[in-house]
């Protein structure tokens, strides 16, 4: 009598799969300009710059190191025109930060403080970038 015993190994099933992540998050996007840095101050001009020459897709982030609260609201927020940002209160050592704009004139001012005023020239980015 053949007894037959069979061992059936069902080994292996750990195939291992790597599942690339290098799709998530890298996306190939023209350089950002550089951020352009607004500070608040307490007295005349109260921004500084005041008129400020940006180029279009920047960052502008406003920072305030004074004790007090302070906005930087677009004009067209209290004029009925299209309303293109506003910081809301920044709180003191606070800053606010804009992604970017399209080019154009963006006069603003500080809702807290309507003396405060300053004004956005966002102009096309270069076609190549200047060496300097
Ligand atoms: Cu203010």
């Amino acid at each position: 009598m053949k007894a037959m015993c069979r061992l059936n190994n069902v080994g292996r099933v750990g195939t291992a799969i790597l599942v690339g992540f290098f799709s998530l998050g890298v996306v190939p996007a023209p350089a950002t300009p550089p951020l352009f840095q607004i500070t608040i101050e307490s007295g005349s001009p109260y921004f500084l710059p005041a008129s400020a020459t940006v180029t279009a897709g920047a960052p502008i982030r406003w920072d305030n190191p004074t004790a007090s609260y302070h906005t930087a609201t677009h004009d067209g927020c209290i004029m009925g025109g299209p309303c293109m940002f506003d910081s809301g209160s920044v709180v003191p050592n606070g800053s606010y930060t804009l992604p970017g704009l399209p080019p154009g004139r963006y006069p603003y001012h500080c809702t807290l403080h309507p003396i405060m005023r300053g004004v956005l020239i966002v102009v096309d980015q270069p076609a190549t970038p200047s060496q300097t």
